[in-house]
């Protein structure tokens, strides 16, 4: 088979890439290494910028986005004791939405058949070849039989733990990360959210987050040291953590139900350098990763694809090689502003392991500084409703 640009993974960033250049009259394959099932199973981000919602309608596939997200002016911090409102609306002219990851990928997958977009899933051993080259194939086992895709780019969006980045020489790459000693445990239930808008907590007993994925669909987090393990935290145990840490004023109105899914997840900061390499390019998680505090992740893929549609739409429309080039440094502008934010709001809102009385004051004391600072909310909120493309 040949195609122009062959995409690998059908997350939410192999999907928008997919549209936007069947959009353009380019052609791709994306291939997939799970099943589309498994694909939505997965509960992630909850919270999309406006930008991300404008790739939806640039496609002409925000219908359902539109009638079913929850526009949200603003959001809430809280600090042990009250509750400080960052009105986004007020101070940026920009809301974000709140629509899941789950239900944007679906959109987009439900459309592929009648935009012609291929989407192959169940993509067994998929590897890449010769992305040094202007000639790069990848290679998958189908049912035992082995496929083979030539294309003229690759563009990875296999998430972190994918083979695309990892194609990439050694003396090419430069790594930067940071671990957190802590993950998120997060419940999803069928209840209505305790507050019309997020809440992001610091509690003397840790973080805790009130989100949601519809007026009727609620989505909680809380902090708990690495190792935690998911059987001892009973769906009673961690509502009762949540209305301790959220405070009395989330507490009072947060309804409690049985968790549809519960899980861990790690905090981690990391980008890849470059995000091109010769005739492969990274997008999304496989090239970065934001700790989920300030709902970064997804958005961030969504810019990196609107990047890398221009890039590919100014080499094959507009014999444009230098859109290629710029590729990298376009995407790592923003990406590097997003990873600045997102580890900021995690060691705003955190409790480290190792922070003594002095870290804590700081903490306070920032959190003080907000409350009182226009300034200073104008900043928190240009960055979360999304910084322009
Ligand atoms: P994905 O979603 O991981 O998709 C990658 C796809 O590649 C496939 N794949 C392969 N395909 C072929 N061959 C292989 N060898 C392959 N290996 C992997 C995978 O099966 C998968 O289908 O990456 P993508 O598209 O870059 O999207 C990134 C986002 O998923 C991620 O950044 C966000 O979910 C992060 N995130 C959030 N982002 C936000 O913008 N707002 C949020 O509110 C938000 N909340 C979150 C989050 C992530 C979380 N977790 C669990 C990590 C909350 C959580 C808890
Ligand atoms: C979510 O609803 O899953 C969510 C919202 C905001 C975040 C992270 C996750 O910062």
């Amino acid at each position: 088979m040949k195609t122009q640009v062959a995409i690998i993974g059908a997350g939410p960033a192999g999907l928008l890439l997919g549209h936007l250049l069947t959009a353009e009259g380019i052609d791709c394959v994306v291939i997939e290494r799970q099943t589309g099932e498994y694909v939505l199973s997965r509960i992630r981000a909850g919270v999309l910028e406006r930008g991300t919602v404008g790739l939806m309608e640039r496609l002409g596939l925000d219908a359902r986005l539109k009638a079913e997200g929850l526009v949200e002016h603003g959001f809430n911090l809280a600090d042990g004791e009250r509750l400080i409102r960052i009105d986004c609306q007020e101070l940026t002219g920009k809301s974000v939405m709140v629509y899941g990851q789950t239900e944007l990928t679906k959109d987009l997958m439900d459309a592929a058949p009648e935009r012609g977009l291929e989407v192959i899933y169940n993509a067994e051993d998929v590897a890449l070849h010769e992305v040094s080259s202007d000639a790069p194939f990848v290679t998958w086992h189908e049912g035992g039989v082995e496929r083979r895709l030539e294309a003229r780019f690759i563009v990875g969006c296999d998430g972190f733990h994918g083979p695309s980045r990892k194609a990439i020489p050694d003396n090419k790459r430069r790594e930067y990360e940071r671990v957190y000693p802590f993950g998120w445990l997060g419940i999803l239930a069928d209840v209505p959210p305790c507050h019309t808008e997020l809440i992001y907590a610091n509690h003397e007993r840790g973080f805790a987050l009130a989100s949601m994925r519809s007026k009727t669909r609620s989505r909680y987090y809380i902090d708990v040291p690495l190792g935690e393990r998911i059987e001892d935290w009973s769906d009673d145990r961690l509502w009762d953590e949540l209305a301790v840490r959220l405070g009395p004023e989330a507490a009072a109105n947060i309804t409690r139900g049985a968790a549809l899914e519960k899980s861990i997840a790690p905090l981690r900061s990391y980008v890849f350098e470059p995000m091109r390499h010769h005739s492969l390019l990274l997008c999304g998680d496989s090239a970065h990763i934001v700790p989920p505090t300030g709902a970064k992740g997804l958005n961030l893929a969504a810019s990196d694809v609107h990047y890398a549609a221009e890039a590919l739409c100014g080499f094959f429309r507009k014999s444009d090689a230098d859109a290629i080039a710029a590729y990298s440094e376009r995407a790592l502008a923003r990406v590097w502003k997003c990873e600045r934010f997102s580890w900021s709001l995690t060691k705003l809102m955190h409790r480290f392991p190792d922070d003594g009385p002095f870290e804590r004051a700081m903490q306070v004391a920032e959190l003080d500084y907000i409350a009182g600072s226009r300034a200073a909310q104008t900043s928190i909120a240009e960055n979360y409703v999304g910084l322009p493309l």
